[in-house]
C-alpha cells in the first residue's frame, strides 16, 4: 500500500511538474497556469503520482462506492442541447413518462441511494415532483434521495415561477437529501452559447448550488469534457468550482463526465484514456478543497475507471443498475455493475473498497 513520503522522490522530465510537486508538498494552492501546464504534460505517470499522493492525504487507501440506482422519470425535455441524445420531444417514438408507481417499483430495500434527474418536461407541474419525492420517502424512510440538477431547479422557476429558495426547501421537506452535479457542463460562455443556448447559465448553476448549500443540502459538481472546450476553459471551470467551495464547503464530490459522442458527434476526436486520467488527476490537484473525486465508470469504462483509482480518484460511484443518459449516447460500458465487480475493481487497483452512503458515511469495509 502507498507511502505518503513517496512523492519526495518524484523527479519528472517535465520541469513544470517538478515545480507543481514542490507546491503540493508545501500545501500551496495551484494556479491557472499550473492547471494548463498539467494538461500539456507528457509525463502522465508523474502527474498520476502527484494526484495519488494528494488523494492519500485525504482518504488514505480507501476507495468508496455506493449501492444505488439511477431513475430518470422522463426524457421529455423542452431543451435541445447539442451534446444530449437522451432528450426527446413529446410524441417522439422513444419518449417516456414514469408514474409514481413505476418509479417506486424501481427501488429495492438493498439500495442506499437513488439518483434522480430528468428532462425539463413542458407540462409536469412542480407538485408532481414533490409527490414523487414524498412517495419515495414514505416507502423508504432511510433511503438517500439525491435529485434534481441546478438546471432543473432553475427550470421550475422559469416554467412555474417557483424560486429556487422555495423549490429546494419544499423538496427538502418532502425528503430530498442532496443534489447531483449535473447541468454544469462547461462554465465558459463561449461553449454555453454554442452548445446549450436555452439552458441556465453558469452563474445561475452556481447561485442555485449556493442556495442549496445555505439550506444544508450538500451537492456534487461536474464538468462535461471532450467536446469543443479548450484546456483553458477546463482550468477556468475548476477554479470557479474551487472558489465556490471556498465560500460554501457544500460540494461532496466532483465527477468528470466524458462526453459520449452518440449521434450528436460534436467532435471527431473524443477523449482518450490519457485525457480521462489527466482529468481525474488534475481535478484532484486543482480542487484541493473537494474531498472526493469520482472515476465514473459509466463514461470512461471499467478499465480506465479502475486505473483512475491510482490517478487521484477515491470513488467509483455506484452500482446504478440501469444508466440511461450516457447509454442513450451509446456509452459502451454496461448499464450497471454488481457489488462484487466494484469490490474486485477496487482491490485490483490495490485500494481498500469501502461501501458508503450518499454523505460518505462508511457502511461496509471489504478488507480481507
Ligand atoms: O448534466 C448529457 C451529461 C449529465 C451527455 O452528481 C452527457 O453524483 C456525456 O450529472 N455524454 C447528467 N454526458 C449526469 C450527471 C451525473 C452523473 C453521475 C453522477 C452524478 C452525481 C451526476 O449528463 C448532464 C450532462 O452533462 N450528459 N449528455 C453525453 N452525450
Amino acid at each position: 500500500m502507498g507511502n505518503l513520503l513517496e512523492i519526495d522522490n518524484l523527479i519528472s522530465v517535465d520541469n513544470n511538474l517538478n515545480k507543481i510537486s514542490e507546491k503540493i508538498q508545501k500545501g500551496e494552492r495551484l494556479d491557472f497556469q499550473d492547471g494548463v501546464n498539467m494538461f500539456n504534460t507528457s509525463d502522465i505517470h508523474s502527474l498520476g503520482k502527484l494526484a495519488d499522493y494528494k488523494k492519500r492525504q485525504i482518504s488514505g487507501d480507501k476507495v468508496f462506492f455506493v449501492l444505488n440506482r439511477h431513475i430518470n422519470p422522463t426524457n421529455i425535455c423542452v431543451l435541445s442541447c447539442s451534446f444530449c441524445d437522451f432528450a426527446k420531444k413529446k410524441g417522439d417514438k422513444d419518449a417516456y413518462e414514469m408514474t409514481v408507481d413505476e418509479i417506486l417499483n424501481g427501488i429495492d430495500d438493498e439500495m442506499n441511494e437513488v439518483h434522480m434527474v430528468g428532462g425539463h418536461h413542458p407540462t409536469w407541474e412542480f407538485d408532481y415532483y414533490i409527490e414523487i419525492v414524498k412517495s419515495i420517502r414514505e416507502k423508504h424512510p432511510d433511503l438517500h434521495i439525491k435529485g434534481f440538477t441546478a438546471a432543473e431547479i432553475d427550470y421550475f422557476h422559469r416554467r412555474w415561477k417557483i424560486d429556487p429558495e422555495e423549490s429546494l426547501s419544499r423538496l427538502k421537506e418532502a425528503g430530498l437529501t442532496s443534489m447531483p452535479g449535473g447541468g454544469a457542463e462547461v462554465f465558459s460562455p463561449r461553449v454555453h452559447k454554442l452548445l446549450l443556448p436555452g439552458k441556465s447559465k453558469a452563474s445561475r448553476w452556481q447561485e442555485i448550488h449556493k442556495i442549496a448549500h445555505n439550506q444544508g443540502i450538500k451537492s456534487n459538481c461536474t464538468m462535461l469534457y471532450g467536446h469543443i472546450e479548450t484546456i483553458e476553459e477546463r482550468v477556468d471551470h475548476f477554479i470557479q468550482l474551487r472558489d465556490l467551495q471556498d465560500e460554501t464547503k457544500g460540494f461532496l464530490a466532483f465527477i468528470p463526465l466524458q462526453y459520449q459522442t452518440g449521434t450528436t458527434q460534436l467532435t471527431d476526436n473524443p477523449a482518450t484514456p490519457i485525457d480521462d486520467l489527466k482529468m481525474i488527476s488534475i481535478a484532484r490537484l486543482m480542487l484541493d478543497n473537494v474531498d472526493h473525486i469520482k472515476s465514473y465508470w459509466v463514461t470512461i469504462g471499467e478499465e480506465t475507471a479502475s486505473i483512475g483509482l491510482n490517478f487521484g480518484a477515491d470513488d467509483l460511484d455506484g452500482t446504478i443498475k440501469k444508466e440511461n443518459i450516457m447509454h442513450a449516447a451509446k456509452a459502451k460500458s454496461p448499464g450497471g455493475l454488481a457489488r462484487d465487480k466494484m469490490v474486485y475493481l477496487i482491490k485490483e487497483a490495490r485500494k481498500i473498497p469501502v461501501e458508503r452512503d450518499a454523505l460518505y458515511n462508511e457502511v461496509n469495509f471489504y478488507n480481507d
